[in-house]
């Protein structure tokens, strides 16, 4: 794109500064563009004419966009396809690549021509996001996607998107260019716990409704189904998928996925699944004839799960009908994607891998809101995919940040660059209050340590001066303090905005804990000057017991139901960068007091009341949660494997009384599996018995004697003498 410009302007001999202005706004950037930069004022009125080549949705999308239709209009556009007799003179600038378009804008009207209707779709979405501030370019734009499928794929655990927000999703992709909108919430009984039964009359309704507005929007409706926790390989199964498929087909679905993803056992057979895919692919979609290619997502979905010589990888790749595609998400199962992965996987799978992308999903991390720039895939590896799809947050507007730079990502790979298209992300989804947005969205971008190891470099930007405010490098704690304003100026504005309620709605929790944040880094500088200043009694002592506050402030709003989204467990933010910076501060100042004045102030900031402790890696980074009278533990979306002799503990900075409690391993019979004792204030470690409530109940309950018990810690053993493999459901303790 660069070389076409330079090339142009070298052409035109002029160098107009605002060349490229209103192409710049276009998502996803365009691959060839030619304008020397000159600006016209956008239409408010236009002749439109739409040729029969295209596709009812273009001409309703040119309807909607607010410019009049008027005969004497003088700014004409002209729509159509490459094939079409009317508009022979542009064919050649028809990229020849399905969903290419020629768009050409002269003072006098625009062209938009096709390869095929999605093409001209896409051609007016460019046009009207040029038409943006009240201007319009002078261009030629020749332009198409690197990656045939680019999309989401609905696929994390917890509450599934409302059907308000995944509407507002099909219109975001359609004006971003992406095709494509898996349907796979991992909590919606009916694709997966249920999936034999058909939808009942309303919800099916909202799904045929989705799928209508998908076509609008030219974006493939996949909807998957997830068999594989209870199937049984028999001919009355395969009827009940395709029974089910062919329901879902009578709502106008055409695209259909089937997920073997999360599961062990019977269901976890290669052969199995690619025999019971070729029915489908025979009696289903062959049969219809108007079905897009079957996608599968695997059991082995990634590297780290697989082998060289993996027999599961084998048997699909070698049988698997041709066209069938198969999702795969990396190295492991949250990664960056490159280039020597996908060799390695296209290979064994004998085709090109579509990509299922677990960012910015936080199912895994759930106190975390994701908001930072989508770095880290390879940019040379478009040619190598056959499609790219997002895992997105449970928080369907926030997760737009992302989307939208990786519907970039995925059309014009090797111009992609994340800083840019992170910016105006921000400004397309809160343009009244973008750089607000920016601000805020600095402090929540990191993971914190989890599971996956997968890691953001949040607070790049202020990265020097966190490190020497540390130190208590004056220059750097005044810069520190005032970026704290700035967080806490964002904030205010981003609670008090409403240009997209429903995106605030989502960032409340973290907009409520950043002003304690920041307000937490304020006193703390506070306490530098405080102490330079030689104020001593009681200024800085006040200011140290408010920085403690607030911490604890911090604590309760992680702990507040009434401040918790549904599944969401905490709300933690600015933890790579400005929060250590902080707490470090924070210790050096008052080390530095107490030998000063002969005080014995508490050195640390933290406040945390109970802690886990566990020799089983994938429970100890579980985040707690303490509400009113309960203690609960995150549960885990993986499958959790105890060592023999393996614990899991509990531990309290103060003595507790006990009402209670019991915990879900997704198993009956676990009761005898552990041994729970209870540390008493004696520091003696008393027994607890175990039980479950007649035969079939997977909770694991414990004996009376539990209640009133005062204790300073809570241990779970795995005594079974084996490795255990139980699901982490709950583990509740009230008190
Ligand atoms: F199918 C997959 F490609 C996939 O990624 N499956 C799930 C997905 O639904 C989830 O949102 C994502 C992020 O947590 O990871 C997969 O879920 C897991 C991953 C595990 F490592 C579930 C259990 C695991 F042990």
């Amino acid at each position: 794109m660069k070389k076409t410009l330079f090339l142009s302007l070298a052409l035109l001999g002029s160098m107009a500064p605002a060349a490229q202005a209103q192409v710049s706004l276009v998502n996803p950037v365009p691959h060839r563009v030619e304008t020397a930069g000159t600006l016209l004022a956008a239409p408010e009125a236009w002749q439109a004419e739409v040729l029969k080549s295209v596709p009812a949705y273009v001409g309703a999308a040119i309807a909607e966009a607010g410019i009049e239709q008027r005969a004497d209009a003088p700014f004409r556009l002209k729509v159509g396809t490459a094939g079409d007799k009317a508009l022979a003179k542009y064919r050649k600038r028809v990229p020849a690549v399905a969903e290419g378009y020629y768009l050409e804008v002269t003072p006098q009207g625009a062209v938009v021509v096709g390869r095929d209707g999605r093409g001209a779709y896409y051609g007016v979405q460019t046009l009207l996001q040029m038409m943006g501030e009240g201007r319009l370019e002078v261009c030629q734009i020749e332009d198409y996607p690197d990656v045939a499928f680019r999309g989401s794929i609905e696929g994390f655990y917890g509450r599934p998107w409302s059907h308000e927000h995944r509407l507002r999703q099909l219109d975001f992709y359609g004006r971003n260019k992406m095709n494509v909108y898996i349907y796979g919430p991992k909590d919606d009984p009916y694709h997966r716990a249920h999936w034999r039964e058909p939808y009942p009359a309303d919800e099916a309704a909202r799904i045929k409704e989705l799928n209508e507005r998908a076509q609008l929007r030219g974006v493939h409706f996949y909807w998957a189904i997830h068999p594989g926790m209870d199937i049984k390989w028999t001919e009355a199964d395969r009827q009940h998928l395709v029974e089910k498929l062919e329901k879902m087909y009578a709502l106008g679905i055409r695209s259909f996925a089937v997920f073997f993803d999360d599961i062990w056992g019977e269901g976890a057979k290669g052969e199995n699944q690619a025999a019971l895919l070729n029915y489908v692919d025979d009696v289903f979609v062959k049969k219809h004839g108007d079905v897009a290619p079957l996608l599968l997502c695997p059991t082995e979905y990634n590297r780290s799960w697989s082998s060289d010589e993996s027999p599961y990888l084998k048997a699909l790749g070698e049988g698997l009908h041709e066209g069938i595609e198969v999702m795969w998400t990396g190295n492991t199962v949250v990664h960056n994607i490159y280039k020597e992965g996908m060799e390695w996987i296209n290979a064994r799978l004998k085709r090109k891998t579509y990509i299922w992308w677990n960012y910015p999903v936080s199912d895994f991390v759930r106190d975390r809101m994701l908001l930072g720039p989508t770095y880290g895939n390879d940019l040379d590896i478009a040619g190598l995919m056959s499609g790219f799809v997002s895992n997105p947050m449970q928080y369907a507007e926030s997760s737009k940040v992302s989307l939208y730079s990786v519907a970039d990502y995925t059309w014009n790979m090797a111009a992609y660059d994340w800083k840019t298209s992170w910016e105006k992300a921000l400004k397309d989804l809160l343009p009244s209050e973008a750089s607000a947005l920016r601000t805020f969205a600095m402090y929540n971008e990191d993971l914190g340590p989890n599971g996956h190891g997968f890691r953001r470099d949040e607070g790049r930007e202020m990265a020097e001066d966190c490190r020497l405010a540390a130190e208590g490098d004056a220059r750097a704690v005044e810069e520190m303090a005032a970026q704290s304003t700035l967080l806490i100026a964002a904030a205010d504005r981003l609670l008090r905005c409403e240009e997209n309620p429903l995106l605030i709605d989502e960032l409340r929790p973290w907009l409520t804990q950043a002003k304690v944040v920041a307000e937490y880094g304020l006193t703390v500088c506070a306490m530098k000057t405080a102490l330079d200043n030689g104020w001593g009694e009681p200024q800085f002592a006040d200011l140290y017991r408010h920085a403690r506050d607030l911490k604890k402030l911090m604590y309760d709003n992680e702990n507040d139901p009434a401040q918790l989204h549904e599944y969401q467990t905490g709300t933690k933010l600015a933890t790579l960068r400005y929060l250590p910076a902080m707490n470090s501060l924070f210790a050096l100042l008052v080390e530095r007091y107490n030998r000063q004045s002969g005080a014995a102030l508490e050195v640390s900031s933290d406040y945390a009341p109970f802690h886990i402790e566990s020799s089983v890696a994938q429970l100890a980074q579980l985040p707690l949660v303490a509400t009113g009278t309960e203690l609960k533990v995150t549960p885990s979306n993986e499958v959790i494997k105890w060592a023999p002799d393996s614990y899991f503990t509990i531990t309290c900075e103060r003595p507790t009384r006990l009402a209670g409690m019991d915990f879900n391993f997704g198993h009956h019979g676990a009761a005898a599996d552990f041994r729970l004792e209870v540390r008493e204030e004696s520091g003696e470690w008393t027994n607890i018995g175990l039980l479950h409530y007649g035969d079939t109940d997977e909770v694991v309950h414990t004996t009376d004697e539990i209640s009133g018990k005062v204790v300073t810690a809570i241990r779970l053993t795995n005594v079974s003498g084996g490795e255990l493999q139980y699901y982490f459901r709950s583990f509740r303790v009230s008190r």
